[in-house]
Protein backbone atom coordinates (compact mmCIF):
# COMPACT_ATOMS: atom_id res chain seq x y z
CA UNK A 1 0.00 0.00 0.00
CA UNK A 2 1.47 3.43 -1.02
CA UNK A 3 1.70 6.33 1.32
CA UNK A 4 1.10 9.85 0.55
CA UNK A 5 1.32 13.09 2.89
CA UNK A 6 -0.82 16.00 1.64
CA UNK A 7 -0.47 19.40 2.95
CA UNK A 8 -3.14 21.87 2.61
CA UNK A 9 -5.83 19.09 3.13
CA UNK A 10 -8.58 20.81 3.95
CA UNK A 11 -8.18 22.92 0.51
CA UNK A 12 -9.73 22.22 -2.93
CA UNK A 13 -7.03 20.39 -4.26
CA UNK A 14 -6.48 18.64 -1.14
CA UNK A 15 -10.00 17.37 -0.74
CA UNK A 16 -10.50 16.14 -4.57
CA UNK A 17 -7.02 14.40 -4.29
CA UNK A 18 -7.57 12.71 -1.26
CA UNK A 19 -10.34 10.98 -2.49
CA UNK A 20 -8.47 10.29 -5.97
CA UNK A 21 -5.59 8.80 -3.68
CA UNK A 22 -7.69 6.73 -1.36
CA UNK A 23 -9.99 5.59 -4.48
CA UNK A 24 -6.20 4.01 -5.69
CA UNK A 25 -5.56 1.94 -2.78
CA UNK A 26 -3.52 4.86 -1.36
CA UNK A 27 -2.87 5.24 2.77
CA UNK A 28 -3.24 8.81 2.61
CA UNK A 29 -2.39 11.34 5.60
CA UNK A 30 -3.24 15.00 5.80
CA UNK A 31 -1.60 17.98 7.44
CA UNK A 32 -3.57 19.90 9.35
CA UNK A 33 -2.45 23.45 10.98
CA UNK A 34 -3.55 25.07 13.88
CA UNK A 35 -5.10 24.34 17.28
CA UNK A 36 -8.62 21.87 16.96
CA UNK A 37 -8.80 23.46 13.55
CA UNK A 38 -12.82 22.83 12.84
CA UNK A 39 -11.84 22.35 9.04
CA UNK A 40 -9.68 18.87 10.45
CA UNK A 41 -13.16 17.66 11.67
CA UNK A 42 -14.33 18.67 7.87
CA UNK A 43 -11.89 16.75 5.76
CA UNK A 44 -12.33 13.43 8.41
CA UNK A 45 -15.88 13.45 7.84
CA UNK A 46 -16.08 13.29 4.25
CA UNK A 47 -13.07 11.12 3.95
CA UNK A 48 -12.87 8.24 6.95
CA UNK A 49 -10.10 6.94 5.37
CA UNK A 50 -8.10 9.46 5.80
CA UNK A 51 -5.42 10.28 8.29
CA UNK A 52 -4.73 13.43 10.11
CA UNK A 53 -1.35 14.54 11.14
CA UNK A 54 -0.20 17.85 12.70
CA UNK A 55 1.95 20.49 11.15
CA UNK A 56 2.39 23.96 9.31
CA UNK A 57 4.21 25.08 6.89
CA UNK A 58 5.80 28.00 8.97
CA UNK A 59 7.39 25.37 11.44
CA UNK A 60 10.26 23.16 9.93
CA UNK A 61 10.53 20.76 12.79
CA UNK A 62 6.60 20.14 12.49
CA UNK A 63 7.16 18.91 8.70
CA UNK A 64 10.30 16.53 9.53
CA UNK A 65 8.00 15.35 12.33
CA UNK A 66 5.19 14.56 10.00
CA UNK A 67 7.23 13.72 7.16
CA UNK A 68 8.81 11.13 9.81
CA UNK A 69 5.43 9.98 11.30
CA UNK A 70 3.90 9.27 7.99
CA UNK A 71 7.23 7.93 5.81
CA UNK A 72 5.15 8.72 2.82
CA UNK A 73 6.40 7.35 -0.98
CA UNK A 74 4.52 10.57 -1.68
CA UNK A 75 4.40 14.12 -0.72
CA UNK A 76 2.26 16.79 -2.33
CA UNK A 77 2.64 19.94 -1.26
CA UNK A 78 -0.81 21.93 -1.61
CA UNK A 79 -0.48 24.19 1.12
CA UNK A 80 -0.26 28.03 0.72
CA UNK A 81 -2.21 31.34 1.28
CA UNK A 82 -3.63 30.59 -1.89
CA UNK A 83 -5.74 33.67 -2.47
CA UNK A 84 -4.09 36.66 -5.02
CA UNK A 85 -6.02 39.09 -3.42
CA UNK A 86 -5.39 38.30 0.34
CA UNK A 87 -1.64 38.16 -0.94
CA UNK A 88 -1.40 42.08 -1.56
CA UNK A 89 -3.33 42.40 2.06
CA UNK A 90 -0.55 40.13 3.54
CA UNK A 91 2.48 39.74 1.35
CA UNK A 92 4.77 39.10 4.17
CA UNK A 93 2.29 36.15 5.74
CA UNK A 94 2.22 35.19 1.89
CA UNK A 95 6.08 35.16 0.96
CA UNK A 96 6.46 32.68 4.16
CA UNK A 97 3.58 30.26 3.79
CA UNK A 98 3.98 30.25 0.09
CA UNK A 99 7.44 31.03 -0.61
CA UNK A 100 9.68 29.38 2.32
CA UNK A 101 7.06 27.20 3.19
CA UNK A 102 8.24 25.17 0.07
CA UNK A 103 11.69 25.43 1.58
CA UNK A 104 10.77 23.85 4.50
CA UNK A 105 8.74 21.19 2.99
CA UNK A 106 11.85 20.29 0.95
CA UNK A 107 14.21 20.45 3.54
CA UNK A 108 11.96 18.28 5.68
CA UNK A 109 11.66 15.69 2.61
CA UNK A 110 15.52 15.85 1.90
CA UNK A 111 16.46 15.35 5.43
CA UNK A 112 13.67 12.26 5.94
CA UNK A 113 14.57 11.06 2.35
CA UNK A 114 13.11 7.70 2.27
CA UNK A 115 14.63 4.56 1.05
CA UNK A 116 17.54 4.48 -1.08
CA UNK A 117 15.30 2.13 -3.13
CA UNK A 118 12.38 4.12 -2.64
CA UNK A 119 13.29 7.69 -2.34
CA UNK A 120 10.23 10.47 -1.05
CA UNK A 121 8.35 11.72 -4.76
CA UNK A 122 7.47 15.28 -4.31
CA UNK A 123 4.96 17.64 -5.83
CA UNK A 124 4.64 21.13 -5.74
CA UNK A 125 1.71 23.25 -6.43
CA UNK A 126 3.05 25.96 -8.58
CA UNK A 127 0.90 27.87 -10.81
CA UNK A 128 -0.11 30.09 -13.73
CA UNK A 129 -0.16 33.18 -12.14
CA UNK A 130 3.44 32.99 -12.03
CA UNK A 131 3.57 33.98 -15.66
CA UNK A 132 1.68 37.18 -14.70
CA UNK A 133 1.77 40.19 -17.26
CA UNK A 134 2.18 36.97 -19.53
CA UNK A 135 5.21 37.18 -22.38
CA UNK A 136 3.58 35.08 -24.91
CA UNK A 137 0.38 33.34 -25.54
CA UNK A 138 -0.48 30.51 -24.53
CA UNK A 139 2.07 29.76 -22.01
CA UNK A 140 4.01 26.56 -21.79
CA UNK A 141 6.92 25.15 -19.68
CA UNK A 142 9.13 27.44 -21.24
CA UNK A 143 7.58 30.78 -20.93
CA UNK A 144 9.39 33.13 -18.97
CA UNK A 145 7.84 34.22 -15.25
CA UNK A 146 6.63 38.09 -15.01
CA UNK A 147 4.50 37.62 -11.31
CA UNK A 148 1.89 40.28 -10.89
CA UNK A 149 1.52 39.99 -7.28
CA UNK A 150 3.00 38.41 -3.90
CA UNK A 151 1.52 35.22 -4.31
CA UNK A 152 3.07 35.16 -7.31
CA UNK A 153 6.36 35.94 -6.57
CA UNK A 154 6.11 33.76 -3.45
CA UNK A 155 5.09 30.90 -6.62
CA UNK A 156 8.01 31.65 -8.14
CA UNK A 157 10.50 31.24 -5.35
CA UNK A 158 8.71 27.93 -4.72
CA UNK A 159 9.32 26.81 -8.44
CA UNK A 160 12.45 27.72 -8.37
CA UNK A 161 13.22 25.73 -5.27
CA UNK A 162 11.99 23.04 -6.16
CA UNK A 163 13.81 22.59 -9.27
CA UNK A 164 16.83 23.51 -7.29
CA UNK A 165 16.81 20.32 -4.87
CA UNK A 166 15.75 18.38 -7.63
CA UNK A 167 18.92 19.32 -9.32
CA UNK A 168 21.61 19.97 -6.27
CA UNK A 169 20.26 16.70 -3.93
CA UNK A 170 19.02 14.60 -7.17
CA UNK A 171 15.39 14.78 -5.49
CA UNK A 172 12.36 13.20 -7.24
CA UNK A 173 10.87 16.46 -7.23
CA UNK A 174 7.99 18.01 -9.98
CA UNK A 175 6.00 20.93 -10.18
CA UNK A 176 2.60 21.11 -11.90
CA UNK A 177 2.09 24.60 -13.12
CA UNK A 178 -1.06 24.40 -12.85
CA UNK A 179 -4.12 27.14 -14.47
CA UNK A 180 -7.38 28.28 -12.14
CA UNK A 181 -9.23 25.02 -11.85
CA UNK A 182 -12.64 25.33 -10.30
CA UNK A 183 -15.59 23.19 -8.90
CA UNK A 184 -17.56 22.65 -6.34
CA UNK A 185 -15.10 22.65 -3.37
CA UNK A 186 -13.54 26.15 -4.45
CA UNK A 187 -13.66 28.67 -1.80
CA UNK A 188 -15.95 30.75 -1.95
CA UNK A 189 -13.58 34.20 -1.91
CA UNK A 190 -12.50 32.81 -5.61
CA UNK A 191 -14.54 34.66 -8.57
CA UNK A 192 -16.07 31.55 -10.01
CA UNK A 193 -17.41 30.24 -6.94
CA UNK A 194 -18.98 33.56 -5.74
CA UNK A 195 -20.75 33.85 -9.05
CA UNK A 196 -22.60 30.70 -8.67
CA UNK A 197 -22.85 30.58 -5.33
CA UNK A 198 -24.37 34.47 -5.16
CA UNK A 199 -26.64 33.56 -8.47
CA UNK A 200 -27.98 30.87 -6.46
CA UNK A 201 -28.79 32.60 -3.81
CA UNK A 202 -30.77 35.52 -5.84
CA UNK A 203 -32.23 32.33 -7.28
CA UNK A 204 -33.47 31.67 -4.03
CA UNK A 205 -34.58 35.24 -2.55
CA UNK A 206 -31.26 35.12 -0.44
CA UNK A 207 -29.51 38.13 -1.93
CA UNK A 208 -30.10 40.92 -4.22
CA UNK A 209 -26.86 41.42 -6.46
CA UNK A 210 -22.74 40.32 -6.61
CA UNK A 211 -20.33 42.54 -5.99
CA UNK A 212 -17.73 41.63 -8.46
CA UNK A 213 -13.95 43.54 -9.70
CA UNK A 214 -12.91 43.74 -12.83
CA UNK A 215 -14.80 41.65 -15.43
CA UNK A 216 -12.32 41.56 -18.18
CA UNK A 217 -9.65 39.56 -17.33
CA UNK A 218 -9.49 36.13 -19.20
CA UNK A 219 -9.24 33.10 -17.57
CA UNK A 220 -8.26 29.12 -19.01
CA UNK A 221 -10.43 27.27 -16.11
CA UNK A 222 -10.73 23.40 -15.71
CA UNK A 223 -12.24 21.02 -13.01
CA UNK A 224 -9.79 20.39 -9.92
CA UNK A 225 -11.28 16.45 -10.03
CA UNK A 226 -9.06 16.76 -13.31
CA UNK A 227 -6.00 18.78 -12.36
CA UNK A 228 -5.20 16.22 -9.23
CA UNK A 229 -5.24 13.74 -11.59
CA UNK A 230 -2.64 15.27 -13.59
CA UNK A 231 -0.62 15.74 -9.77
CA UNK A 232 -0.23 12.15 -9.26
CA UNK A 233 0.35 11.32 -12.96
CA UNK A 234 3.63 13.64 -12.68
CA UNK A 235 4.73 11.21 -9.88
CA UNK A 236 4.10 8.00 -11.30
CA UNK A 237 7.29 9.15 -14.37
CA UNK A 238 10.94 7.64 -14.27
CA UNK A 239 11.97 10.71 -14.13
CA UNK A 240 11.03 13.78 -12.44
CA UNK A 241 9.71 17.43 -14.85
CA UNK A 242 7.59 20.24 -14.60
CA UNK A 243 4.31 20.26 -16.54
CA UNK A 244 1.93 23.19 -17.49
CA UNK A 245 -1.84 21.84 -16.87
CA UNK A 246 -4.42 23.88 -18.66
CA UNK A 247 -7.52 23.41 -20.74
CA UNK A 248 -6.25 25.88 -23.84
CA UNK A 249 -9.50 27.54 -23.69
CA UNK A 250 -9.73 31.11 -22.39
CA UNK A 251 -12.45 32.98 -20.76
CA UNK A 252 -13.69 36.22 -19.64
CA UNK A 253 -14.96 37.06 -16.28
CA UNK A 254 -18.04 38.47 -17.96
CA UNK A 255 -18.31 35.13 -20.41
CA UNK A 256 -18.66 33.22 -17.03
CA UNK A 257 -21.65 35.29 -16.02
CA UNK A 258 -23.23 35.07 -19.42
CA UNK A 259 -23.01 30.79 -19.15
CA UNK A 260 -23.94 31.41 -15.09
CA UNK A 261 -26.92 33.43 -15.32
CA UNK A 262 -28.23 32.01 -18.74
CA UNK A 263 -28.40 28.11 -17.01
CA UNK A 264 -29.73 30.02 -14.05
CA UNK A 265 -32.73 31.16 -16.20
CA UNK A 266 -31.83 34.82 -16.62
CA UNK A 267 -31.48 36.72 -19.63
CA UNK A 268 -28.95 39.24 -19.21
CA UNK A 269 -27.13 39.34 -15.34
CA UNK A 270 -26.20 42.99 -15.42
CA UNK A 271 -29.10 44.07 -12.94
CA UNK A 272 -27.52 41.60 -10.49
CA UNK A 273 -23.95 43.11 -10.58
CA UNK A 274 -22.57 45.59 -9.01
CA UNK A 275 -18.85 47.07 -9.26
CA UNK A 276 -16.92 47.46 -6.08
CA UNK A 277 -13.67 48.82 -5.92
CA UNK A 278 -12.67 46.78 -2.94
CA UNK A 279 -12.61 43.76 -5.48
CA UNK A 280 -9.96 45.17 -7.68
CA UNK A 281 -6.45 44.54 -7.38
CA UNK A 282 -3.18 46.82 -7.23
CA UNK A 283 -1.93 44.87 -10.09
CA UNK A 284 -3.77 42.70 -12.60
CA UNK A 285 -3.53 39.40 -14.79
CA UNK A 286 -4.81 40.22 -17.54
CA UNK A 287 -5.02 36.81 -19.76
CA UNK A 288 -4.04 33.55 -19.15
CA UNK A 289 -4.34 30.30 -21.68
CA UNK A 290 -2.24 27.52 -21.10
CA UNK A 291 -1.01 24.84 -23.53
CA UNK A 292 -1.02 21.70 -22.10
CA UNK A 293 1.15 19.39 -24.97
CA UNK A 294 3.46 18.12 -22.70
CA UNK A 295 1.33 16.62 -20.20
CA UNK A 296 -0.92 15.54 -22.78
CA UNK A 297 2.09 13.38 -24.67
CA UNK A 298 4.10 12.65 -21.70
CA UNK A 299 1.56 11.93 -19.13
CA UNK A 300 -1.49 11.21 -21.38
CA UNK A 301 -3.44 14.02 -19.25
CA UNK A 302 -6.87 15.28 -20.83
CA UNK A 303 -9.43 17.76 -19.69
CA UNK A 304 -12.58 15.93 -19.09
CA UNK A 305 -15.04 18.46 -18.41
CA UNK A 306 -15.92 21.78 -20.47
CA UNK A 307 -16.23 25.06 -19.46
CA UNK A 308 -20.29 24.94 -19.44
CA UNK A 309 -20.27 21.72 -17.79
CA UNK A 310 -18.07 23.60 -14.51
CA UNK A 311 -20.51 26.06 -14.50
CA UNK A 312 -22.97 24.11 -14.73
CA UNK A 313 -22.02 21.62 -12.22
CA UNK A 314 -20.99 24.54 -9.88
CA UNK A 315 -24.63 26.36 -10.32
CA UNK A 316 -26.23 23.00 -9.78
CA UNK A 317 -24.63 22.18 -6.50
CA UNK A 318 -24.54 25.78 -4.86
CA UNK A 319 -28.16 25.50 -5.57
CA UNK A 320 -28.96 22.32 -3.89
CA UNK A 321 -26.45 23.07 -1.27
CA UNK A 322 -28.13 26.55 -0.39
CA UNK A 323 -31.60 25.10 -0.74
CA UNK A 324 -30.39 22.29 1.87
CA UNK A 325 -29.24 25.05 4.46
CA UNK A 326 -32.79 26.69 4.26
CA UNK A 327 -34.47 23.23 4.60
CA UNK A 328 -32.96 22.72 7.66
CA UNK A 329 -33.12 26.75 9.10
CA UNK A 330 -36.79 26.08 8.63
CA UNK A 331 -37.30 22.70 10.78
P1 LIG B 1 -7.01 26.42 -1.05
O1 LIG B 1 -8.37 25.84 -1.22
O2 LIG B 1 -6.86 27.87 -0.73
O3 LIG B 1 -6.27 25.57 0.10
C1 LIG B 1 -5.09 26.03 0.69
C2 LIG B 1 -4.67 25.06 1.78
O4 LIG B 1 -3.44 25.51 2.36
C3 LIG B 1 -5.68 24.92 2.93
O5 LIG B 1 -5.79 23.56 3.27
C4 LIG B 1 -4.99 25.68 4.07
O6 LIG B 1 -5.31 25.20 5.36
C5 LIG B 1 -3.54 25.35 3.77
N1 LIG B 1 -2.61 26.22 4.48
C6 LIG B 1 -2.64 27.57 4.57
N2 LIG B 1 -1.65 27.99 5.38
C7 LIG B 1 -0.98 26.90 5.80
C8 LIG B 1 0.13 26.69 6.66
N3 LIG B 1 0.76 27.69 7.28
N4 LIG B 1 0.55 25.41 6.87
C9 LIG B 1 -0.08 24.37 6.28
N5 LIG B 1 -1.14 24.51 5.45
C10 LIG B 1 -1.59 25.76 5.23
O7 LIG B 1 -6.11 26.14 -2.34
P2 LIG B 1 -6.38 25.11 -3.56
O8 LIG B 1 -7.23 25.78 -4.58
O9 LIG B 1 -6.76 23.79 -3.01
O10 LIG B 1 -4.92 25.04 -4.20
C11 LIG B 1 -3.97 24.07 -3.77
C12 LIG B 1 -2.58 24.56 -4.11
O11 LIG B 1 -2.47 24.74 -5.52
C13 LIG B 1 -2.18 25.90 -3.50
O12 LIG B 1 -0.80 25.84 -3.23
C14 LIG B 1 -2.46 26.90 -4.60
O13 LIG B 1 -1.66 28.05 -4.42
C15 LIG B 1 -2.09 26.09 -5.80
N6 LIG B 1 -2.78 26.42 -7.05
C16 LIG B 1 -4.13 26.46 -7.10
C17 LIG B 1 -4.77 26.71 -8.30
C18 LIG B 1 -6.27 26.72 -8.41
O14 LIG B 1 -6.78 27.21 -9.43
N7 LIG B 1 -6.99 26.17 -7.45
C19 LIG B 1 -4.01 26.90 -9.47
C20 LIG B 1 -2.62 26.83 -9.38
C21 LIG B 1 -2.02 26.57 -8.17
P3 LIG B 1 -6.44 25.89 6.31
O15 LIG B 1 -7.73 25.28 5.87
O16 LIG B 1 -6.03 25.52 7.67
O17 LIG B 1 -6.39 27.38 6.02
O1 LIG C 1 -9.69 35.78 -9.67
C1 LIG C 1 -11.23 38.78 -11.12
C2 LIG C 1 -9.85 38.92 -10.51
O2 LIG C 1 -9.52 35.15 -7.27
C3 LIG C 1 -9.85 35.57 -11.06
C4 LIG C 1 -6.03 31.00 -7.33
O3 LIG C 1 -6.45 29.67 -7.22
O4 LIG C 1 -5.94 30.87 -9.72
C5 LIG C 1 -6.52 31.57 -8.65
O5 LIG C 1 -6.14 32.95 -8.71
C6 LIG C 1 -10.06 36.88 -11.76
C7 LIG C 1 -9.06 37.97 -11.41
O6 LIG C 1 -8.48 33.68 -9.07
C8 LIG C 1 -13.65 39.44 -8.52
O7 LIG C 1 -9.41 40.27 -10.56
C9 LIG C 1 -13.27 40.11 -10.54
O8 LIG C 1 -8.68 38.63 -12.58
O9 LIG C 1 -10.91 33.73 -8.81
P1 LIG C 1 -9.72 34.58 -8.62
P2 LIG C 1 -6.98 34.05 -9.51
O10 LIG C 1 -6.56 35.36 -8.99
O11 LIG C 1 -6.90 33.82 -10.97
C10 LIG C 1 -4.50 30.88 -9.78
C11 LIG C 1 -4.05 30.03 -10.94
C12 LIG C 1 -3.88 30.50 -8.48
O12 LIG C 1 -2.80 29.92 -8.44
C13 LIG C 1 -4.51 31.06 -7.26
O13 LIG C 1 -4.12 30.32 -6.10
O14 LIG C 1 -11.35 37.39 -11.40
N1 LIG C 1 -12.32 39.19 -10.24
N2 LIG C 1 -14.08 40.28 -9.51
C14 LIG C 1 -12.53 38.75 -9.00
N3 LIG C 1 -11.88 37.84 -8.25
C15 LIG C 1 -12.36 37.58 -7.00
N4 LIG C 1 -11.74 36.65 -6.25
N5 LIG C 1 -13.43 38.25 -6.51
C16 LIG C 1 -14.12 39.19 -7.22
O15 LIG C 1 -15.10 39.76 -6.73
Amino acid sequence: MKRALITGITGQDGRHLAEQLVGKGYQVFGMVRGQNNPKGQMVQDENPALELVDGDLQDLSSLIAAVEQVQPDEVYNLGAISFVQLSFKQPELTGDITGLGVLRILEAVRIVGGTVDNPIRFYQASSSEMFGKVRETPQNERTAFHPRSPYGVAKVFGHYMTMNYRESYDLYACSGILFNHEGEKRGLEFVTRKITNGIARIKLGLQDSISLGNLESQRDWGYAGDYVDAMWRMLQQDEPDDYVVATGETHTIREFLDVAFALAGYESWEPYVTHDVRFDRPAEVDLLLGDATKAKEKLGWTPTVSFPELVERMYLADLKSEQSTMRSRRR
